[in-house]
């Protein structure tokens, strides 16, 4: 007997809904939802694959426990026994700060990772805790918080009303998008040609978007500050300022343009190898557009100026009066999000409020660089104990962060550490216990993190589509068993992590006069709350208290969990509106054109105007059926084109002497891979691209499929000195590397590290 069930896919930022087919408690099957109110049926390969990627023999079926060294299976009440043994001990030693805690991308994909990891990080107090967001968006978050005063606030481009999009260092057509939650970004682009309107794309690669683009500018990697510090330029030289509606809200204009009176298009033109005639036209297309947004994504944010490009794109946008109109970009407002406040002053900003120990690197959004984990374990110092214990959670640092076998060894030499990861792979492998969480059809599904991101204003929740196995623990439960764990309150019972936090939250809102719920009674509405468990109570209260919700009561037909329930396809809020000056919570109040860190950094993007550029740069790229680190081990999802080879230009092939298919070794500050070359026009001269999340060939992991088509691990080629000061975020594209042709024949050269 087969069965239907809805699930929103947790496989890219698009949230698409999947229509599940179930069959006892096996998914077999799955389709796009034709009336989920949002993804209305698209689904990408990926999303097809679901069965596959949920049904993975390999995924682990209960906790590990490491006894004489070997990982062995055991029960949970073992395995949380261990991690209490393990951790406590630790902070109560060496303090808190000795305890890291590492985040990995899933975790913006699951009910456990929105809510949990919050918790815990209160109830631990280190400062130890290291993300993927210094692998991807902090400059975002740094320019929005500098530009906005909060680093969540970040602007989407209003993809279904533009005339006019600016595409950076973004590949949506396989990434299916990132930082603008929009299913069916591919066709979303389409319908902008289609309705007379314009996309450019800036990549040094001709990917798939830029095949579709009606201008595709080949930058070189890492100059796109530069780029759009000259058509600021412009903007400014040609009298093309226009802030519209914004201009009450927004200081600095006049400080803002003396800044960047250096950055013309003739002098940037050598470094981004972009004539100047292009930055010009590339500017007066974005004022000339009725309505126009700039958009950024991991090539304008993964490299040495991340925050400067970052918020560069942010100032174009508001330049051209598009900041915050429809057409152009818009702050989106969750049905999750707190109450909103009315306009005012806010606190601001603060950056480096302290610093990582070994390379002071100061901290971004209270996150340390990822780049920095493996010193801030394998470095003694005066400064403070080193980090002798881990949590990591979702995430893979061995393959996805810079200078994988660095961080083997400092892996290997904790005091403890625990993986809450369904695989063993190459980062959980060194952990003392292993957390399994169920496969996604056995977990609820809601977009907390995307909802904030998305192009369209709407609220969707599933319950679990298959109900938990035997033997399996929900990964909410997992992780409020983790925070009494680390606090000393092992055993207690977890669904106390959640009424905690709902009668902490109840306590805050009942005492601010702006919250529909002030002097109210907190265990009155704790009792209100519906749901079926801990997660579910707590959406509730989120949902309630909420921009859309009932305010218990205060707005009858607002949000409320039993309300969404109803609507097991979602319930669409409407298009993106205006909403500052709202969200501002600078100390002016204002939008801050030139906060002074970015003014203080401008000097090093200068210098980059004259600097001689290495001969030879490498670039990453994502393929549409694949996942960063971990879904090399669903068969249906390699092979084909979704390959670990080195992309290289006929041109290089020639001069570097390597033929197609030839292996060639890649070398870099961190290290080198061997991997075969694939010479094709879609990088430009002088780039090589080298996808991420390869590298399966470590011993001790349980990845039956991926070991059999290992690739080489891209991050290897990097040391971990190189950041984007501001933000710690890693370069991860745009850096030097040698590429030399090996001696065909010699097998033994497959996979080489120094
Ligand atoms: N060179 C280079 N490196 C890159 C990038 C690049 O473009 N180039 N991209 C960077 C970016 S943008 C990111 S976000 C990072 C991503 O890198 P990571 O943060 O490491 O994320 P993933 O590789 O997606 O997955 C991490 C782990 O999550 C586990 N996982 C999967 N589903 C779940 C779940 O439901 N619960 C739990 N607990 N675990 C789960 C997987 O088994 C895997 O071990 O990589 C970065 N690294
Ligand atoms: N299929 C698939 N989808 C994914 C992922 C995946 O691994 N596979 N990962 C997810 C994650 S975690 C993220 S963060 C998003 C990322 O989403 P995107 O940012 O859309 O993904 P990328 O494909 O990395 O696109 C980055 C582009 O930047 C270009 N680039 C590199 N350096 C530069 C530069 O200096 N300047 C400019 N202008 N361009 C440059 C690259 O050639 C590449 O085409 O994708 C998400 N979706
Ligand atoms: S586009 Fe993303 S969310 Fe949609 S089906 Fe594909 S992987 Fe899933
Ligand atoms: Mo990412």
């Amino acid at each position: 007997m087969s069965r239907t069930a809805l699930r929103i896919c947790p496989l890219c930022e698009a949230t698409c809904g999947l229509t599940l087919t179930v069959e006892g408690s096996r998914v077999t099957g799955a389709r796009g939802d034709r009336e989920d109110v949002f993804s209305k049926g698209f689904l990408c390969p990926k999303g097809a694959a679901f069965p596959a990627v949920d049904g993975d023999p390999d995924r682990l079926g209960g906790p590990l426990v490491r006894r004489d060294g070997e990982l062995r299976e055991a029960t949970w009440q073992e395995a949380f026994d261990a991690v209490a043994a393990g951790l406590r001990p630790v902070v109560e030693r060496h303090g808190p700060h000795a305890v890291g805690v590492v985040l990995g991308n899933p975790n913006v994909h699951t009910v456990a990772g929105a809510l949990y990891p919050p918790v815990l990080l209160a109830g631990l107090g280190t400062r130890s805790l290291f993300t993927a967001s210094t692998l991807d968006q902090m400059p975002k978050h740094v320019s929005s918080g500098l530009l906005f005063g909060d680093a969540n606030a970040i602007p989407v481009p209003d993809l279904d009303r533009t005339d006019h999009l600016l595409l950076i260092g973004a590949n949506p057509l396989e990434s299916n998008g990132s930082l603008c939650t929009a299913p069916d970004f591919p066709g979303r682009l389409k319908a902008l040609r289609a309705r007379g309107g314009t996309l450019t794309v800036i990549d040094p690669r001709r990917t798939r978007t830029a095949r579709l683009a009606d201008r595709h500018v080949t930058i070189r990697p890492g100059a796109d500050a530069l780029l759009l510090a000259a058509m600021a330029h412009v903007l400014f030289d040609e009298d093309l300022v226009r802030l519209g509606e914004l201009a009450p809200h927004v200081q600095g204009l006049d400080e803002l343009r003396a800044a960047l009176r250096d950055f013309t298009p003739e002098g940037v033109a050598a470094a981004c190898d972009v004539d100047a005639d292009t930055v010009r036209a590339l500017a007066r297309e974005l004022a000339a557009a009725p309505t126009a947004a700039v958009y950024g994504r991991i090539g304008s944010c993964t490299v040495p100026h991340g925050t400067l490009a970052s918020w560069l794109v942010d100032v174009l946008n508001i330049l051209t009066g598009n900041l915050d109109r429809p057409g152009g970009a818009l702050f989106p407002q969750a049905a999750t999000d707190r109450t909103p406040r009315p306009a005012g002053p806010g606190r601001g900003f603060a950056l480096g409020r302290w610093h990582s120990r070994v390379s002071r690197h100061p901290e971004a959004k209270g996150e340390l660089p990822l780049s920095a984990l493996a010193e801030e374990i394998d470095t003694a110092t005066e400064e403070g104990e080193p980090i002798r214990a881990l949590i990591a959670v979702a995430a893979n640092p061995v393959l996805s962060a810079p200078d994988g076998d660095r961080l083997d060894k400092a892996l290997d030499s904790l005091e403890f550490m625990v993986s809450v990861d369904p695989y063993l792979n190459e980062t959980s492998r060194h952990a003392h216990v292993v957390l399994p969480p169920p496969p996604p059809s056995q977990a609820p599904h809601h977009d907390f993190a995307f909802n904030t991101l998305a192009v369209r204003h709407q609220v969707r929740y599933n319950r679990p589509a298959v109900p938990l196995a035997p033997g399996r623990m929900a990964e909410t439960e997992i992780m409020a068993r983790l925070v009494l764990a680390v606090t000393g309150l092992h055993g207690a019972d977890p669904a106390a992590v959640d009424d905690t936090v709902v009668a902490q939250t109840l306590g805050r809102a009942v005492q601010d006069p702006h919250s529909p719920v002030h002097g109210r009674d907190p265990k009155e509405l704790a009792a209100a709350l519906t749901g079926e468990d801990g997660p579910e109570r707590r959406l509730d209260l989120m949902l309630r208290l909420g921009p859309y919700g009932d305010g218990f009561g205060a707005r009858p037909d607002g949000l409320t969990l039993a309300r969404l329930l109803e609507h097991p396809h979602g319930i669409d809020l409407g298009p993106l509106r205006p909403r500052l000056p709202q969200p501002l919570r600078t100390v002016s109040g204002k939008v801050e054109l030139l906060p002074e860190p970015i003014a203080a950094d401008l000097p090093r993007l200068r210098q980059a105007l004259t600097a001689s550029p290495a001969a030879l740069v490498l670039v990453g790229r994502r393929h549409l059926r694949s996942n960063n680190s971990w879904l090399h081990n669903v068969p249906a999802l390699t092979g084909g084109s979704n390959r670990c080879t080195l992309h290289v230009h006929p041109d290089d092939a020639a001069r570097l002497g390597v033929r197609d298919g030839q292996p060639v070794r890649v070398r870099g500050a961190g290290g080198e891979v061997t991997a075969p070359a694939e010479v094709t026009e879609d990088v430009r001269p002088g780039v090589v691209s080298l996808p991420h999340g390869w590298g399966h060939d470590r011993p001790g992991t349980r990845l039956g499929h991926a070991s059999t088509d290992p690739g080489v691990n891209v991050n290897q080629l990097l040391d971990g000195s190189l950041l984007d000061p501001l933000s710690g975020n890693a370069v991860l594209n745009g850096f030097p590397v040698e590429v030399v042709p090996v001696a065909e024949k010699v097998g033994a050269l497959s996979s080489t590290k120094p």
